[in-house]
């Protein structure tokens, strides 16, 4: 019933749209306490409120054992090193994973271990899966100069946590360092 070209004929990859899903769309201003550098994001914020990322969701069913998907769009550019990023959760159903599939630009993951705190950064960009276990905090980064657009695949109970990650933020920071991507630890920024 749904496939790949379906969902990606309804997908405007420059606004991020998705027809007939439920869009969400994060501005600037939404993403407070999200980066490192507060100085440069209240300069990019006095500067503009431009939008960050939309998500186009997709629930087709809610029954035990149907999946939901999302596409999401982030745009280019950064704050301070940062690049533009998500808000980052949890799912609510702590046991739900997720599948990442990259459809166009270059971007990076960042999952963190719920239990653990171990961190890792995966590439995220075309013909690149990435799978994120349950119990794993989430991150998406743009680190190329073009939309960074993906597909999410999730269990339809998973639902989305923001809480923890509002409160303390995610114990590592992903930077540009000569030109490429690199994880350092918030606490030795
Ligand atoms: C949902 C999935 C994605 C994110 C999207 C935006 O489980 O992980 O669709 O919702 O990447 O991120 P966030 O952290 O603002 O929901
Ligand atoms: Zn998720």
């Amino acid at each position: 019933m749904f496939n790949l070209d379906q969902i990606l004929s309804r997908y405007n990859p420059v606004t991020g749209e998705l027809a007939g899903a439920k869009s969400t769309e994060r501005y600037l201003a939404d993403l407070r306490g999200c980066f490192a550098n507060a100085t440069a994001y209240e300069e990019a914020l006095a500067a503009g409120n431009p939008l960050l990322y939309r998500v186009g969701s997709v629930e087709p069913a809610a029954d035990e054992g149907d999946l939901h998907y999302g596409v999401g769009c982030i745009m280019p550019g950064k704050i301070g090193d940062e690049y533009h990023l998500t808000k980052g959760h949890l799912h609510a159903w702590r046991p739900a994973a997720e599948f990442y599939f990259g459809l166009s630009g270059e971007g990076v993951m960042l999952l963190e271990d719920e239990a653990t705190g171990e961190s890792r950064l995966v590439p995220l960009r075309p013909h690149h899966a990435v799978y994120v276990p349950g119990r794993t905090a989430h991150r998406t980064m743009n680190t190329g100069t073009a939309p960074l657009t993906y597909l999410g695949v999730y269990p339809a109970r998973a639902g989305h946590d923001y809480g923890a990650i509002a409160q303390r933020n995610f114990r590592c920071v992903v930077v540009e360092r000569a030109g490429q991507p690199v994880m350092l630890a918030r606490n030795q920024l």
